[in-house]
């Protein structure tokens, strides 16, 4: 049986799909992944990405931290207006007709919402929400990228605060909740998809351990430390994969 169709039959047999995606979900909407040969750990940069994107880092270089952040996570200067692809539109459509119970994502990127995704656990939370690191005021996306001050940080409107990303930067732990919810839907899960991921970043990675089910889908351009737990895997592109995919209601 052709891959596809063998994914699309495990689709069909299933109920209660989670997703599971990281950076590679978003590359076909123009945004970088970190670790292919074009994205961010393949470019030149003063510092290594993991020391610019570090909790560390942030407090001590908070301005050098914004450039490459502004630049390089909120593409600014860039005309891309990142939008949902066919992968994240077919999650969303999957969740509607009630077969996917939750996407867990490492993106920040808010494409999943964008598309429409009710159940999103945002494992490293997101550039949509920001907040003042004195007075704890929240500020959205257009807020941070309207508002500067001459080191490129942006502040409170109310306290004059330094504004914060609600991304969870390395040295920094995840949020209970999220994590809760996170694991809850993939051990109740009976098929997970796998897609776009390195799954080298870790507590992330470490979730889909929690998956007792037999129907494993790996979906990634080149090959992962799991393939060879997975029921299927398919090396193609993510995008063009979901869009091979019939969405019918149970
Ligand atoms: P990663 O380590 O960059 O890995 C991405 C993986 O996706 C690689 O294995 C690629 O081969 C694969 N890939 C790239 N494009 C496609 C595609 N179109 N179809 C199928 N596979 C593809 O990214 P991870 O998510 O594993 O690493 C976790 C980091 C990356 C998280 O902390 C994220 O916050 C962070 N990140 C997020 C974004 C975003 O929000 N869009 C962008 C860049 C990095």
């Amino acid at each position: 049986m052709e891959k596809i169709e063998e994914l699309q039959k495990m689709i069909d047999e299933s109920s209660k799909i989670v997703f599971f995606g990281g950076a590679g979900v978003s590359t076909e909407s123009g945004i970088p992944d970190f670790r292919s040969v074009d994205g961010l750990y393949n470019q030149k940069y003063d510092y290594p990405p993991e020391t610019i994107l570090s909790h560390t880092f942030y407090m001590r270089k908070k301005g050098d931290f914004y450039k490459f952040y502004r630049e390089k996570i909120l593409l600014e200067g860039s005309s891309l207006e990142p939008q949902p692809n066919s992968a994240h539109l077919k999650l969303a459509e999957l969740e509607a007709a009630g077969k996917l119970t939750a996407v867990v994502t490492q993106n920040i990127d808010g494409l999943h919402q964008m598309a429409g995704s009710r159940t999103v656990y945002e494992l490293h939370g997101t550039i949509m929400k920001n907040y003042c690191e004195t007075c704890h005021k929240f500020f959205n996306l257009d807020y941070v990228k309207n508002n500067k001050d001459e080191r490129g940080v942006p502040c409170c409107d109310e306290c004059g605060g330094d504004i914060k990303p609600d991304v969870v930067l390395y040295e920094e732990g995840l949020d209970g909740a999220t994590l809760d919810g996170a694991i809850r839907a993939i051990s109740e899960a009976d098929m997970l998809i796998i897609g776009g991921t390195s799954l080298v970043v870790y507590p992330a990675a470490g979730l889909i351990d929690y998956y007792r089910g037999n129907k494993l889908v790996l979906i990634n351009k080149s090959t992962t430390s799991a393939d060879s737990r997975a029921n299927l895997v398919i090396n193609d592109s993510i995008g063009k994969v979901f869009s091979q995919i019939q969405v019918k209601k149970p």
